[in-house]
């Protein structure tokens, strides 16, 4: 298509991509590193964007570049409206995102308002103030419990591990007030309720719309309004690291927040070419996550009950006629996602043995590791199902290599506050980090060119290096590939699903005239000698679908 083209329909309004398309996650600091620093850049991104545009992408949401001291790999923000210097600067930001428009691939970049960094120049105004001054307000700063102000305001614990809050010393040099993050010791969250803080996140929207972004990913939608009065909460050691499995947490799923959403859905609506916000918020059922996405909220939001999900026939149905009926019921469409920059990778996650809660990550010292041969089976198998479902599918970067874990990440290395938080007991987010390997052959695999890499890659990733895979017609890059093609072709991102029935251990379903079965059992699956194969999740002869394999086809 012309380039002209292309643009224009970029620009179409009334299109609603969003409900249809396919989503690339790119974590800058490893996707391409073109200053040769060990930390991706800008600039790399855009030297790499004909390889998203081949694998067949609708749109990239890029992991926070702003500046930022990196205690949180970026998700704790000193200037929200420039570039780190890690990263590039913001005419490189310009260029990138005029590159990818101009081969018709959307942009969305990565907000975060539920908390700044602790050098943002407003806590830094917030600690030389004094208690109950305009610039306390922004942030969540109360006076501590006990005789001298010594315990804290409250018992909610970190995201990250420890307490949520942190007592500091005022300018006078004597022990002062605390204050509230949920992550990180340098992550204080802002106050909602104050609305200085809604007016100056609307000018930071207008900002990145102004310079033509085509969205968001809102980084802990769930969290920016904590129940009045903070009561106290004793989190189930179960539900995982960021609560998400239970109700009535009081600093998650608060009903405050759908306010701010109708706000800057009013606000993107005032922008030409179907602007969209797409909300991270973990909540303990998808209905709801489904008030995320009212009409008048946000556009999308990710389906962790998916992501979730276990390797288990009857979950998966579930899972996805629940997801399918709770954001149909809103009017919204689902979304589907298996991996991120928080999670376990799926070609590993899958075939895990042992309890792994999410943000716990695998280390050398882990119970359950995966076997690595079923990890990937299952993970192209999970995926071929995702891309037939209707609605947006968000992919992470390295999944279409069929990148596992890596969970050999020598201590020394690690980076992810989790890892120091709780001394080590939880290794936390690296391992879905690594830089991603380009070229078997180059140094740090085609990362950049002086073989620097911020996490160690492991010895073994050569075979999963994007030139490798392209030559190989059976590689998870070509399966990926096709799957999109065909997704396209068909136009399955929209449309209804009809199910059938294939036995306990499958999950089948028809699209249209594709039907799509996924065998989860441990025998393999007769499909009829009238099967004629579009895709299969890994190669095979006949018409019986091997265990952990998937496949699309039609009858007759
Ligand atoms: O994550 C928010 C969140 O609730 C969790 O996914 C959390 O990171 C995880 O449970 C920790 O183990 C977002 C970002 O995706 C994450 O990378 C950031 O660290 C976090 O917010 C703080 O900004």
């Amino acid at each position: 298509m012309a380039q002209l083209e292309q643009l224009e329909q970029l620009a179409a309004p009334g299109s609603q991509w969003w409900r249809s398309a396919v989503i690339y996650q790119i974590y800058p600091r490893s996707f391409a590193d073109a200053s040769g620093d060990g930390i991706g850049d800008l600039p790399g991104i855009t030297s790499r964007l004909d390889a998203l545009k081949q694998l067949g992408v609708d749109a990239i949401w890029l992991s926070p570049f702003m500046t930022s001291p990196q205690k949180d790999a970026g998700y704790d923000v000193a200037d929200y409206r420039d570039v780190d210097p890690l990263f590039g600067t913001l005419a490189d930001f310009d260029e990138m995102l005029a590159q990818a428009h101009a081969r018709g691939i959307r942009v969305i970049v990565d907000l975060v308002p539920n908390h700044s960094s602790d050098q943002h120049v407003w806590f830094q105004q917030a600690l030389k103030a004094a208690p109950g001054s305009p610039e306390r307000a922004r942030y969540i700063f109360r006076d501590g419990k006990g005789e001298n102000g010594e315990l804290p305001p409250n018992n909610w614990e970190s995201v990250f591990g420890g307490g949520m809050w942190q007592r500091i010393t005022e300018a006078d040099g004597t022990p002062g007030q605390w204050y509230l993050h949920i992550f990180d010791v340098s992550q204080p969250d802002f106050d909602w309720n104050n609305e200085e803080v809604r007016e100056e996140f609307r000018s930071i929207l207008r900002f990145w719309l102004d310079r033509g972004v085509d969205g968001f990913r809102v980084d802990v939608a769930h969290g920016m309004i904590k129940a009045a009065g903070l009561p106290d909460y004793v989190p189930d050691p179960e539900a995982g690291s960021m609560g998400g499995g239970e109700e009535n947490v009081p600093y998650w799923g608060q009903d405050g927040v759908h306010e701010i959403y109708r706000d800057w859905h009013r606000l993107l609506a005032e922008y030409d070419g179907d602007r969209a916000l797409c909300g991270e918020a973990w909540l303990p059922t998808l209905k709801k996550t489904a008030l995320w996405v009212r009409p008048d909220e946000m556009h999308q939001t990710f389906n962790f009950g998916y992501l979730m999900t276990p390797w288990d026939a009857e979950r998966l149905r579930d899972v996805i006629r629940e997801s399918l009926d709770d954001f149909g019921a809103v009017g919204a469409p689902s979304t589907w996602v298996l991996s991120n920059h928080d999670v376990v990778r799926h070609a590993s996650r899958l075939a895990l043995t042992a309890d792994n809660p999410q943000g716990e990550g695998i280390g050398p010292k882990s119970k359950g590791k995966p076997d690595p041969v079923v990890g990937l089976s299952r993970g192209r198998a999970a995926t071929t199902v995702m891309l037939s479902l209707p609605g947006s599918a968000y992919l992470y970067q390295g999944e279409e290599l069929g990148l596992p874990e890596a969970m050999e990440i020598p201590d020394e290395f690690r980076q992810d506050p989790t890892w120091f938080r709780t001394n080590g007991e939880r290794y936390g987010r690296d391992g879905c980090r690594v830089p991603i390997p380009w070229d078997a052959d180059a140094p740090a695999y085609g990362f950049n060119d002086t073989g620097a890499s911020w996490l160690p890659q492991p010895a073994e990733w050569a075979r999963f290096a994007r030139d490798v895979e392209e030559d190989d017609a059976t590689s998870t890059l070509n399966l990926y590939k096709t799957l999109i093609r065909l997704r396209r072709e068909h136009a399955l991102g929209s449309g209804s699903l009809v199910w059938e029935d294939a036995g306990e251990d499958a999950v089948a379903f028809r699209r249209g005239d594709i039907h799509v079965v996924a065998n989860l059992g441990t025998a393999p699956l007769e499909l009829g000698d009238d099967a004629t194969f579009l895709v299969q999740s890994a190669p095979f002869a006949g018409t019986a679908l091997p265990p952990d394999t998937a496949a699309w086809f039609t009858r007759g």
